[in-house]
């Protein structure tokens, strides 16, 4: 049995009306920093819009996920519009794997805020931190602040849990963080989200 190749058009590119943006601007020349557990590069609906890496778990340039969120993450933001796979929401952004998680799905703190510093450094435009956690330190709002202040957008996770969610974003202990009013919503139904920044 042979069957043609098709790309699929995942339930959340249309819930964000993606595709009505699409042909004007597919991401072309924005930057992404994906902080999480790496990317598989080679993946043939990702690799053309590859771009850097760093992989503060080994110190090395090879962030090769070992975990299979990273590249499922990566997808979602930026898969290819080709014929295979799935249609990314912005299919033509640049993505760079900053792997700061271990291939369990946990790390610490200190490798994130380490990511944070290079997302900064390397001038990206758009910094992705698809991270749970119940609490902060210092450090870590230093570096936020960083991000922010130097004018990322800043999309964090929220909502997987729901009302027991534990990503630190829904905790309000950084209150500047959480409660604005200008949170920008990706989904309707994530009512629970009240920080300022895009859910995922
Ligand atoms: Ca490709
Ligand atoms: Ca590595
Ligand atoms: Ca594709």
């Amino acid at each position: 049995m042979v069957y043609a190749h098709q790309q699929q058009t995942s339930w959340g590119v249309e819930k964000v009306q993606a595709l009505q943006v699409h042909p004007f601007n597919k991401g072309s020349g924005i930057k992404i920093a994906i902080l999480y557990t790496g990317i598989d590069y080679s993946h043939p609906d990702l690799d053309n819009n590859y771009r850097g890496e760093y992989d503060f778990i080994n110190n090395d340039n090879d962030p090769m996920n070992d975990n299979g969120q990273g590249t499922s993450v990566a997808g979602i933001i930026a898969a290819e519009d080709n014929n295979i796979g799935v249609l990314g929401v912005a299919p033509e952004a640049s993505i760079y794997a900053v792997k700061v998680l271990k291939s369990s799905g946990s790390g610490y703190t200190s490798d994130v805020i380490r990511g944070i510093e290079w997302v900064i450094a390397n001038d990206m435009d758009i910094i992705s931190m698809s991270l749970g956690g119940t609490g902060g330190n210092n450090a870590y709002k230093a570096a936020m602040d960083n991000a922010y202040n130097s004018g990322l957008i800043l999309i964090a996770s929220a909502g997987n849990y729901g009302s027991n969610d534990h990503s630190f974003w829904n905790t309000g202990i950084w209150p500047e963080y959480s409660g604005n009013s200008s949170c920008i919503k990706w989904v309707d139904s994530c009512f629970w989200c009240n920080c300022r920044y895009f859910s995922i």
